[in-house]
């Protein structure tokens, strides 16, 4: 597949008859296949007697009508298939050219019966599921069409349900219908469209109010804003505004040698989702973790993954790991990560619960159901599989060090790895293209032994690698692992001129340490008056209140 956007001059590849009629100035402008599934949702309802309801005929009603829907040109059928396995011809319409020169052709395919969202299940998703594979090979890509309550469920759900995807599936709704003057229907489907028309994000996606998100990472945050999404703990994937802007170091590409497939089941009826508050009683846990058939918990906790201290919380939580039911530990907190920060969080990992780090509620628990639908994966498989990244829905941190020693660095830690190794071979050339190619400041970031890049420089004997990080801003003042500053290690390891470089540039001791270093290096003089003024360019002071990885 061609990866990449207009601006870069490789527009989405299309295997049909790219070129369809002459645009305003004679060229030949290329269309892009996109089906429309319509599943329902506020987008396509019309008032009732008892307020919103789901109603049909979308294309005819919303569609031909609209310039920037339909250019006017004579309908063609495109061959859809059904849920029967038969192949139909849907009535299509196109937009006018864009800006990229390129139409958007696209059928709709409507569900029967349309849904209020807030009615889908795990048998809607798979259907949504099995429309995509049949039409995999007849479309570019898939806009879904979807009432918001349920959207991000949706939207997880089939992240998880589909592997090795090649094209982009948008799902988006609206807030207010399309029969509404007022509406952001419009908008949100004509954005998808020319998303999905010009654009080859391989990814489950959920745009809404022109942002573009990962859909295991996007929760509906506003029940009445147009802005009524957005994904907390990860950047959206793009915008689109006059220009439509992705951000292609974001976007997850398939990377096995695998074919496109979809999982059709999800165990929905052995999961369940409990949100803890203060005073809640053993016994409810309990009454849930009871359920016949109960074999994954979604445990909502406080802040940073914290419940109740009370050992018979605790006991009743422990005999459900011990039952084999799949507990995973998610914040309540809109945004932030569970992790091992305080001692409550940490008993409940002991006990066997599984940190979900920073997943929303939605992704945990259809990633759950996912993987409890897949015979082949043992309660051990799937405990390790629910604190891992599979679709990008969570993000692996310091966490990974804690539950899982043996998975993949994250990319950061593998940076500071490379960044270590190169210091100690005193190699500056590597250490040079390891910065280059970071697009973050690695120079105030801890590796795996707790120690920055500075620390360890100050024990080098090459001292242009020490100068080179305080020139670009390395913090003089971070501790490491052991609360120790990069001058304490100069010093401790006796290299004056590592100490006088440092002191230049703003370091110093604690009193108590000071002691220790005239132990080790006689000659200096260790008063802390003495300490020289800044010489070093552009510096910043970070902040000494920082958590260090520990293992
Ligand atoms: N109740 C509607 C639904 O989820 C809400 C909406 O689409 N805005 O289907």
């Amino acid at each position: 597949p061609a990866y990449g956007s207009p601006q870069h001059g490789s527009p989405t590849q299309s295997s049909f008859p790219t070129f369809d009629g002459p645009g305003e100035d004679g060229h030949s402008v290329a269309e892009s296949r996109v089906l429309i599934i319509m599943t329902g949702g506020t987008i396509c309802m019309r008032m009732g007697k008892d307020g919103y309801v789901p109603a049909t005929g979308f294309l005819d009603a919303y569609l031909k009508p609209r310039p920037s829907f339909n250019d006017g040109s004579p309908t063609k059928c495109l061959p859809v298939m059904t849920d029967d396995e038969t192949e139909v011809m849907l009535e299509s319409l196109r937009t006018p050219p864009s800006k990229h020169a390129r139409r958007i052709r696209y059928a709709i395919l409507e569900f029967n019966p349309l849904l209020d969202s807030s009615s889908i299940n795990a048998k809607g998703w798979g259907e949504i599921a099995k429309s995509i594979k049949r039409n995999y090979t007849l479309f570019d890509a898939f806009v879904i069409l979807h009432g918001t309550d349920s959207l991000a469920y949706t939207s997880s759900a089939l992240s998880f349900m589909i592997s090795n995807l090649g094209k982009s599936i948008i799902l988006t709704g609206s807030q207010a219908p399309m029969a509404e003057l007022h509406n952001d229907a419009t908008d949100n489907l004509l954005g998808s469209l020319i998303i999905a028309g010009h654009y080859m994000v391989p990814e489950v996606c959920l745009f809404f109010n022109h942002r573009l998100f990962r859909g295991n990472r996007a929760t509906k945050s506003n029940a009445h804003d147009f802005r009524a999404f957005s994904s907390p703990n990860f950047n959206s994937l793009g915008k689109v505004g006059i220009s439509t802007n992705i951000k292609w170091n974001l976007v997850n590409r398939p990377s096995t040698l695998a074919p496109f497939s979809v999982q059709t089941s999800l165990s929905t009826a052995h999961v369940a989702c409990l949100r803890i508050f203060p005073g809640i009683l053993p016994e409810m846990i309990e009454g849930i973790l009871a359920l016949e058939n109960l074999r994954g918990l979604v445990l909502e906790t406080f802040g940073a993954g914290n419940m109740p201290e009370d050992e018979r919380l605790m006991t009743v939580l422990r005999k459900g790991v011990d039952n084999g039911i799949v507990i995973v530990n998610v914040t309540q907190c809109i945004t932030g990560s569970v992790s091992p920060l305080y001692a409550s969080g940490t008993a409940l990992a002991r006990a066997g619960i599984v940190f979900g780090l920073d997943m929303t509620t939605e992704a945990a628990l259809t990633k759950l159901s996912c993987l409890l639908a897949k015979p082949e994966l043992t309660v051990t498989d799937i405990r390790r599989q629910m604190s891992l990244s599979l679709r990008g829905e969570l993000t692996e941190q310091s966490a990974t060090s804690f539950s899982h020693p043996n998975s993949l660095l994250p990319p950061k830690l593998s940076r500071l790895t490379a960044l270590a190794y190169a210091i100690k071979k005193g190699d500056q050339k590597s250490i040079s293209s390891v910065l280059k190619e970071s697009n973050e400041f690695l120079l105030n970031e801890f590796d795996y032994s707790g120690n920055t890049p500075l620390h360890l420089a100050s024990t080098c004997r090459n001292i242009d690698i020490l100068r080179d990080f305080l020139s670009q801003g390395a913090s003089v003042h971070l501790r490491n692992g052991d609360g120790r500053t990069p001058l304490f290690l100069a010093a401790d390891a006796g290299i004056e001129v590592n100490v006088s470089l440092l002191r230049e540039s703003g370091a110093h001791l604690h009193t108590e340490e000071v002691e220790h270093a005239k132990l080790k290096l006689k000659t200096l003089k260790w008063d802390q008056e003495s300490v020289g003024s800044l010489q070093v360019p552009n510096k910043v002071l970070y902040p000494v209140t920082c958590t260090l990885p520990r293992c």
